[in-house]
């Protein structure tokens, strides 16, 4: 890590990479945030010294998660507004930038939920899938419509992300079933939709979410329920254009497999058992045939078309402004 980025962008980079702060949408704006502080407590006095240290926070925040793309995003954008001759200008269109970003973010959350609420009719029934604050968007304008919904939540092994969102609608007072992931296909039987967010969405349409995803979309195709993606355009993956595919982040296998629970597997087994492993991808792809529509903060798109979007607000490439 760079020397002379600021203790609070570190913290905020760590917390990413620990899942304190959690959910593309949420990391996004916590990353803007860390540019503005790293901006505000700059001891930089010149403007090159000054650029050089907010590439190095922005590199910092950027190798904490791999998948969401909400996070290059982010940088991107807010480093794209860094303009000035002095630190005192640089610094203010730093701050002024990230601002700017937040309340994007928020005003798009709120009216690709009044899109995503337009998909849903009084009785209908949602299932969900970890904790999405895009996804949870559409419901919350939906609660706000007057529109009577309830919820089927999975639960979302390894870390439970569906309690976060079962606590959410309850708030709201949805009524709420929670269930094991392995129950999904059950539940279906009574689900009006399958409704996820997203951490990236390629070029093709594709959706990388939360692990259990695509298995998930499968089922309710088989089970004809439509499955809605609720994805404000900072989803959107720009280098998905020139051929690049997304990486799945892989953490650590003792989410899945702590020290407790593989002892227990290897009670019997003559000394240290390098046979067993635990696999924990945290995402997965779910292929464009399976998903009814995306969600945006510019309506809704079959997930074919989505590419057009791309293109408009993205242009044709982009480059990674800390790497310059
Ligand atoms: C979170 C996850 C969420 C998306 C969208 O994964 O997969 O569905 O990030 O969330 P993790 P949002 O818990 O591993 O970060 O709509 O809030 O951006």
């Amino acid at each position: 890590r760079g020397h002379d980025v600021a203790p609070a962008v570190e913290t905020t980079a760590d917390e990413i990479a620990a899942m304190e702060i959690r959910g593309a949408a949420t990391i996004a704006d916590a990353a803007a945030e860390a540019l503005a502080i790293q901006a505000e407590r700059s001891d930089a006095d010149r403007p090159d010294a000054f650029e050089r240290q907010l590439r190095a926070a922005a590199k910092t925040l950027y190798e904490t998660r791999p998948t969401a793309v909400s996070l290059p995003n982010a940088l991107r954008y807010v480093l794209a507004g860094m303009d000035g001759e002095t630190v005192a200008e640089l610094r203010a269109s730093i701050v002024d930038r990230a601002e700017e970003f937040r309340r994007d973010l928020d005003r798009a959350q709120s009216k690709l939920g009044s899109v995503g609420a337009n998909r849903l009719r009084d009785g209908d029934v949602v299932m969900t899938h970890c904790h999405s604050t895009d996804a949870l968007a559409c419901l919350e304008a939906a609660v706000e419509d007057g529109i009577e919904i309830e919820a089927i939540v999975k639960e979302t092994r390894p870390r439970l992300q569906g309690h976060i969102t079962a606590g959410q609608l309850r708030e709201w007072g949805v009524p709420v079933t929670v269930i094991v992931d392995g129950a999904a296909r059950r539940y279906l039987d009574r689900a009006d939709h399958v409704l996820v967010g997203a951490d990236s969405i390629a070029a093709d349409g594709s959706v990388i979410n939360k692990i259990g995803t695509s298995g998930l979309a499968v089922l309710a195709r088989e089970r004809g329920v439509p499955v809605t993606v609720a994805a404000q355009t900072i989803k959107l993956h720009p280098d998905t254009m020139t051929g690049h595919t997304v990486e799945i982040e892989r953490r650590d296998e003792r989410e899945v497999l702590d020290e407790e629970a593989r002892a227990a597997i290897t009670d019997g087994v003559d000394g240290t058992d390098d046979g067993l492993t635990a696999e924990n991808p945290a995402f997965d792809v779910t292929p464009p045939r399976y998903v009814d529509a995306i969600v945006t903060e510019h309506g809704q798109f079959p997930p074919e078309t989505i590419v057009t979007l791309m293109r408009e607000l993205f242009g044709e490439t982009v480059d990674e402004p800390w790497e310059r």
